[in-house]
């Protein structure tokens, strides 16, 4: 079935970045395959906004910040629950740029996030703290837009939380799944898409958009 993409609706490309694609830090398996993918469906879409994970080296999800803590292990912070990373998306590193395979030269805004040494920020709206906003809700309810159809990576962290974010801000969102890849750490991909689909996120597959 094809959905038709309307002049007002927006793609939202999460963390496209070296260190999340093959050969990063935290590389996730398959990364690289969703790129073509992802400047196919742009090509369809007006409107694209970018995510950028934005760390500064000694950010607060790195394992390398807490005693006796190895990456994928979980420590309680002053927000909740943080999974601890390997160091990664270190601003002014390679690993933070986004790929330059991506071809979107029509992409209006780059959302970074995780710049705060004490917060992290899955989310392309909200911190982690679920207090401190990116302004993107804010620029997109400004620009007065449609549908936000989410791609990227990682379907199970920063996909889902910008997805989950942006429905709990009232807008009708979309996941393109197959235009994502995930970590999957200790079952987070069948979490992620329950807790998607129970806050009413739609689930399709490119074919539906571009066949
Ligand atoms: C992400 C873990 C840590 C993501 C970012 O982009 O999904 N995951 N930082
Ligand atoms: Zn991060």
């Amino acid at each position: 079935m094809t959905i038709a993409i309307h002049e007002d609706d927006v793609l939202v490309v999460v963390d496209v970045q070296y260190d999340f694609l093959p050969g990063g830090s935290l590389a996730v398996s398959g990364g690289d395959e969703i790129v073509p993918l992802i400047n196919k469906l742009a090509g369809r879409f007006k409107n694209v906004v970018l995510t950028q994970d934005w760390h500064p080296s000694d950010h607060i999800s790195f394992a390398s910040q807490h005693e006796g803590k190895a990456p994928f292990d979980t420590t309680e912070l002053d927000y909740g629950t943080q999974v601890l990373w390997p160091d990664h998306c270190v601003w002014q590193t390679k690993g933070a740029e986004l790929s330059r395979d991506l071809n979107i030269p029509h992409a209006q805004l780059i959302i970074r996030k995780g710049y705060n040494r004490a917060i992290d920020s899955y989310s392309g709206f909200q911190e982690a703290d679920r207090q401190t906003l990116t302004g993107l809700a804010g620029y997109l309810n400004e620009r007065d837009v449609g549908r936000l159809y989410v791609v990227g990576l990682a379907t199970d962290f920063c996909v889902a939380w910008t997805a989950l974010d942006g429905a709990a801000g009232g807008f009708d969102v979309t996941v393109i799944e197959d235009a994502t890849r995930a970590i999957d750490a200790n079952g987070s991909l069948d979490q992620a898409w329950a807790d998607m689909a129970a806050a009413g996120v739609v689930r399709v597959m490119s074919r539906d958009i571009l066949e």
